[in-house]
């Protein structure tokens, strides 16, 4: 049976993550086989740097199972390494966009975006909201394009308010993007996120519209759609409606174990 959107599923490679919202760990050829039989269409990857991969033989084992790379994260620069791409200190700034750039890199030559969540950084107490969004307005004016060498955009992704407090919503991010030099910079919406934030996550869909560039599919306690109490069918709905062509990423808790939550997400997607 073919997905009515185009499925992916996280994998992480970060032992520092372990707890995170990741389907599969650890193992990424078992992954990328296990993914394409059970139906995914791609998987999204948050290694702990590019360095530990190697694009020829990823690219390979892709075309071998029939599946694309969706996206890659950037979050290990935070947790393992402590960057943030807004730091007050202009020497953790410079090595943080520099992580992120070595991702954009390696995820663009297979033809996928990267991802900026948690390298977003926050609003320190004592930090200037304006000195914060300049400090990122640089930084995404400089990655929009080094993306767009690529043929792929970067995504940015509002965090709900216990994660960070500087994008938060679909609205003041779209607002802050029109901001910006650079048009390559698309919304990851996150639906586990956006119930958190959101008035409506249908409204903050139909919001985003084009600017969609890749949804994370999570549950409201972060588990596979279906085992959680969003319902799914008016978001599915909005996504064909605003004509998105892109990725519903599972990134959920391997909860209860990482094959049920695999299978629950792709029968969330076809049912
Ligand atoms: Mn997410």
């Amino acid at each position: 049976m073919k997905n009515r959107f185009p499925t992916a599923v996280t994998v992480s490679l970060v032992p520092e993550a372990r707890g995170g919202p990741f389907v599969y760990w650890d193992d990424l050829d078992a992954a990328i086989s296990t993914a394409a039989e059970l139906g995914f269409d791609a998987i999204e990857i948050f290694p702990p740097s590019p360095d530990v991969l190697d694009a020829r033989r990823l690219r390979q084992k892709l075309t071998e199972h029939g599946i694309k790379l969706a996206a890659m994260g950037t979050g290990a620069g935070w947790v393992v390494q402590k960057l943030r791409l807004t730091d007050p200190d202009p020497m953790i700034r410079s090595k943080a966009r520099a992580f992120v750039a070595s991702i954009i890199d390696f995820a663009g030559r297979l033809g996928a975006p990267a991802i900026i969540g948690s390298m977003q950084g926050r609003v320190d107490p004592g930090t200037d909201r304006g000195q914060v969004l300049a400090w990122m307005t640089e930084c995404l004016d400089q990655l929009g394009p080094r993306a767009h060498q690529f043929g792929v955009p970067l995504l940015l992704e509002p965090l709900n308010r216990y994660e960070t407090n500087l994008f938060n919503n679909v609205g003041s991010t779209l607002d802050y993007l029109t901001s910006l030099r650079t048009q390559n910079i698309k919304l990851l919406c996150d639906c586990f996120h956006m119930n958190i934030e959101e008035a409506s996550i249908e409204d903050a869909l139909r919001q985003a519209g084009s600017r969609l560039g890749h949804v994370h599919l999570a549950d409201s306690n972060r588990r596979a759609a279906g085992l959680g109490h969003i319902p799914f069918e008016p978001i599915f709905r909005t996504l064909t409606d605003i004509g998105y062509q892109g990725y519903v990423s599972a990134e959920v808790l391997p909860l209860p174990d990482t094959a049920s939550a695999a299978r629950a997400t792709i029968l969330a997607v076809r049912s």
